[in-house]
């Protein structure tokens, strides 16, 4: 809809190793395709370790960034890439916070996880590390930019 484009963002959202491994990727996405949020990336992908180190060099002072990289590299992350109106913050919303004890239920983290070191999920904190995120992540050719058809699937 042409009358909220300039509220339309782009975040990336990444189910992390233990997410894959526990069989929860299924669960994750679903929870963003129903709240209505569209797609526009997706890919299984082993992450090597200089792009994780890129992706949380903000944290790259804290004591346990080591382990952060270990975790994030320990096997296949499912990269995404969703757009919507306010899906940066709403998408933060429905993971919950960074420590799964104090994640309200009903937010992935919230329902699903325990510990902060493996919160099963990803999401990006603004805007503009939206961006740089999905820019990270993604090459040019494996975003899709689509819209919704006007006609029925089925008959
Ligand atoms: P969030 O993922 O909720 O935005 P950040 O950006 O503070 O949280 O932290 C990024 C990631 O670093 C977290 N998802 C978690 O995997 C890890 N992390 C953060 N704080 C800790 C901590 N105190 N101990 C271990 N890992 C942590």
């Amino acid at each position: 809809n042409i009358l909220f484009q300039e509220e339309v963002e782009e975040t990336y959202i990444m189910i992390k190793p233990d997410g894959v491994q526990r069989g929860l990727v299924g669960e994750i996405i679903s929870r963003f395709e129903k709240k209505g949020f569209k797609l526009t990336g997706l890919k299984l992908f082993e992450c090597p370790k200089e792009l994780a180190e890129e992706h949380y060099k903000d944290l790259q002072s804290k004591p346990f960034f080591p382990k952060l990289i270990d975790y994030i590299t320990s096997g296949p992350v499912v990269c995404m890439a969703w757009e919507g109106i306010g899906v940066v913050a709403s998408a933060r919303k429905l993971i919950g916070a960074t420590n799964p004890l104090n994640a309200e239920p009903g937010t992935i983290r919230g329902d699903l996880a325990v510990q902060t070191g493996r919160n099963v999920v990803h999401g990006s904190d603004s805007p503009d590390n939206g961006k740089r995120e999905i820019a990270l992540w993604f090459r040019e050719g494996e975003l899709c930019t689509w819209m919704p058809v006007q006609e029925p699937w089925l008959i």
